[in-house]
């Protein structure tokens, strides 16, 4: 069996998707997931320019090979533009082995460790009143685990915050729009949010927040400890986390468990943060860290060290990334949580799925390969339309992390 062909489809049915799929010489198709929310393109173009040309003729069985070759062959390791690429390629040909073998994909990984993916989906509402209402929304449609954002009172908009409550999608202008930052407002603010919900909705609930890199080793410590009343189940990305072990601050001040990693593209950018058990949560994803193949290689050193899968699952990772992220979820012995944002109609419409939500859960697909296609003749009726993400700076003007 030879691969014949692979196009990258960029298409736009409300936001921005970048698609890869992979043809065999026996008519056997793979898709994989390529989209970097902000840099579509640039992840188009090393697909097409540098990475089709050399798939052309080869075996798609050979997945760890070929991962080797992209990986070790390109040169210049690491970082999310080659990353995402070879997650697309990775994705596509775990598709094409499942659909050869007649088996979801998940069984080719071991097979079912559970009966459930349990997924979180996003309470965020602009003042406390109304994200109350939005958490008993998820609550009545079945999940089990809810993030909470709100506005912080004094700043105009902020990270989190959706006008379409349910389909946030934050890459909103071509060019960047700017939000406006106070740490100290938000520090005074967020312990306040968590004690009117877990007030309401009581003990049962798991909450989590994203602070979205936004605060410094110390900052993030007062956040975690200022939270304990309220047992979050995590609080993400507290920290940029170029320098992992700035974790260590946090860990000696607070027990509210710490979530990272969906901007991380390999296992180096959390191999201190698991091997120190500086986090509790490790939220690579399929797309952004080199496929199902590296992802489980990150989550099978997070195991060693109790530390737990969360994947990233935001609206900006499209259904082919949902639905490979199933695959892993269900089989791997670590999973904790598994994020969930649903992506609008046109979006279902141009990737027919066939995972389910189901009572809190996901299901992975029971069909051959990973259960997810792409309809090019839909895709083809939305065209890519340049969208970036927002910047943050402080009331004086600073850039800050978004
Ligand atoms: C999350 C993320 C997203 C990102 C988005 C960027 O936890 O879901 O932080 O909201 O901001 O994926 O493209
Ligand atoms: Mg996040």
């Amino acid at each position: 069996m030879r691969i014949t062909d692979a196009r990258v489809i960029v298409s736009c049915p409300g936001r921005n998707f970048v698609t890869l799929k992979i043809v065999t010489d026996d008519g056997v198709t793979g898709v994989g997931d390529a989209t970097l929310n902000g840099r579509e393109l640039a992840v188009a173009a090393y697909l097409t320019e540098h990475v089709i040309p050399v798939l052309i003729g080869r075996d798609p069985a050979r997945i760890e090979d070929t991962w080797q070759y992209l990986y070790k062959g390109a040169y210049w390791r690491r970082g999310p533009v080659t990353m995402t690429a070879i997650a697309a390629v990775d994705t596509a040909l775990w598709d094409i082995k499942g659909k050869v073998a007649g088996l979801p994909v998940y069984q080719l990984l071991g097979g079912r460790s559970r009966d459930g993916v349990t997924v979180y989906g996003h309470a965020n509402a602009e003042t406390v009143d109304d994200v109350l209402t939005e958490v008993s929304h998820y609550v009545d449609l079945g999940y089990r685990a809810v993030r909470v954002q709100t506005g912080v009172p004094g700043l105009a908009s902020t990270y989190g915050v959706a006008h379409d409550r349910m389909f946030y999608e934050p890459a909103d202008a071509a060019l960047p729009t700017e939000n406006a930052w106070s740490t100290e407002a938000y520090l005074d603010h967020v312990p306040s949010v968590f004690a009117r919900v877990r007030a309401e909705f009581g003990p049962g609930l798991k909450l989590l927040h994203d602070v979205h890199h936004r605060l410094t080793p110390i900052e993030a410590a007062r956040l975690g400890k200022s939270l304990e009343p309220y047992s979050l189940t995590w609080m993400e990305d507290p920290v940029p986390a170029e320098l992992q072990e700035g974790f260590r601050l946090i860990r000696q001040h607070t027990t509210t468990p710490v979530a990272v990693g969906e901007v991380f593209s390999t296992i180096w950018d959390c191999q201190q943060l698991i091997t120190e058990q500086l986090i509790d949560y490790i939220r690579t994803t399929v797309v952004h860290a080199g496929g199902i193949t590296h992802l489980r290689r990150i989550f099978d050193l997070a195991a060693l060290y109790h530390v737990r899968s969360g994947s990233h699952g935001a609206t900006d990772l499209s259904p082919v990334c949902m639905a490979a992220a199933l695959h892993v979820d269900v089989s791997i012995p670590n999973f904790g949580l598994q994020e969930y944002m649903r992506h609008t109609a046109e979006t279902d419409a141009v990737f027919p799925h066939t995972y389910r939500f189901a009572d809190g859960y996901l299901h992975p697909s029971e069909e051959p390969g990973l259960g997810v296609d792409i309809d090019e003749e839909a895709a083809a009726r939305y065209p890519y339309a340049p969208a970036q993400l927002p910047i943050n700076r402080l009331l004086d003007g600073t850039m800050h992390s978004w």
